[in-house]
């Protein structure tokens, strides 16, 4: 490939890559055993707003910031012209609006799943409400991340669960503007241990189909047991027209929530070939939600931020130089080492510095954590917010 050939796919691809950032990545988080608090941490909406408007001036890549419902807009909808009100003042947009069904005490054995329909009516509500709040701040998906399961054998009807799921799922479908998404994430285990109601991919399809057209998988990379072939499952998805979006992170044992790409950078770089495969096969593919679904605890917040969104640029950039139609030939031909060769290729091409140049040309920081750096924002906002981050908060928002 030509260099010039080589400027102009890196060039279009990060024309038209964006991710979206979520308010929870910028407050204090921590492990099941401790909370390390950071003077720098974001302590309210308007915190994570300004933060996530410097990711994107610094990085031209992140106009959309995901929002929790019970951190972000403890008064449901009421709480859209404080958002309308930030998004003008930051530059970002509201993004996925995720419901929050797993903190209240009344969801201990289940929401939208537990046994009680009192409890289900209230859960389903709340993805009702949900729905409302994406419609008044026009955010494009509600994304739905279920809780549910059980710890032991026997203690629950997986197969009655499935119906009550379907239920709740259906009539928040039927509640959806005509262009919001519903995203159906998985997840097999955390918090429940024994099952949890929508354990994987297959699972989160069939839910997503018998609730409606508007519905489509969502594919967190820390939601699967080891060893799994991860863009396998976005082929399909892909070849199924249900693959509604990405919560990208990276995992070395579990749902660690790592940045993307520091464990196992191949992993997302296979993903992305897959996604670039799609676009160059034409037809009917519609691009997916990106979005990073991290908590940094021992990390900066908003270098943390800046380091994943950079890192997806780059492995997006890679991915986009393999030449498909190249490949495709190679495979039709069983050449696998040549066949190997190319898409590794693309894989370790250094896109740094074609990066930089895109970035130069589009009037932003040729290097944002260099910029981050040297502007103070993260000195200015740790003297601001030192004093309330060390009496310390109880929870995520
Ligand atoms: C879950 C899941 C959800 C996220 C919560 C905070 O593990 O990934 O997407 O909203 O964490
Ligand atoms: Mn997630
Ligand atoms: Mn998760």
């Amino acid at each position: 490939m030509s260099s010039l050939e080589t400027k102009s796919r890196i060039f279009q691809a990060l024309d038209a890559f964006s991710i979206e950032i979520p308010s929870w990545g910028f407050a204090n988080t921590g492990t099941r055993f401790g909370k390390f608090a950071q003077a720098a941490a974001a302590t309210n909406l308007e915190e994570k707003f300004a933060d996530a408007g410097e990711v994107h001036r610094l990085t031209g890549a992140t106009p959309t910031l995901a929002l929790h419902v019970l951190w972000d807009l403890p008064n449901g909808v009421d709480d859209a012209d404080t958002i309308k009100a930030l998004e003008k003042k930051n530059g970002v947009r509201a993004g996925s609006i995720n419901p929050n069904l797993f903190q209240d005490l009344e969801y201990k054995y289940g929401s939208i799943c537990n046994p009680s329909a009192e409890v289900r009516k209230k859960a389903t509500q709340h993805l009702l409400d949900s729905v409302e709040i994406g419609k008044a701040v026009g955010s494009a998906e509600v994304s739905l991340w279920i809780a549910d399961g059980s710890n032991y054998p026997g203690t629950q009807s997986v197969r009655r669960r499935i119906g009550w799921m379907k239920d709740a799922l259906a009539e928040t479908h039927a509640a959806l503007a005509p262009g919001q998404t519903m995203l159906v994430e998985y997840k097999p285990f955390e918090p429940a241990f024994y099952h949890t109601d929508i354990a994987d991919w297959g699972m989160a399809l069939e839910l997503a189909r018998s609730a409606g057209p508007q519905a489509k998988v969502l594919v967190d990379t820390g939601h699967h047991y080891q060893g799994t072939n991860i863009e396998q499952i976005v082929a399909w998805l892909i070849e199924l027209n249900a693959l509604g979006g990405f919560h990208f992170n990276d995992r070395k044992y579990a749902d660690d929530d790592l940045t993307l790409g520091s464990i196992d950078p191949y992993q997302i770089f296979r993903i992305f070939a897959e996604i670039h495969a799609a676009h160059a096969g034409g037809g009917s593919f519609n691009p997916p939600a990106y979005m990073i679904d991290q908590s940094h605890n021992l990390k900066g917040k908003v270098e943390a931020m800046v380091q994943t969104v950079v890192t997806a640029q780059e492995l997006y950039a890679k991915a986009a130089l393999i030449d498909q139609a190249q490949l495709a030939t190679l495979q039709d031909s069983c050449q696998l080492v040549e066949a190997e060769e190319l898409f590794r290729g693309a894989f370790w091409t250094d896109v740094r510095p074609m990066l930089q140049e895109w970035r130069i040309q589009r009037g932003l920081p040729a290097d944002p954590m260099a910029a981050l750096r040297s502007g103070g924002y993260v000195e200015r906002i740790a003297a601001e917010r030192g004093a309330k981050n060390a009496v310390g908060q109880s929870s995520y928002a």
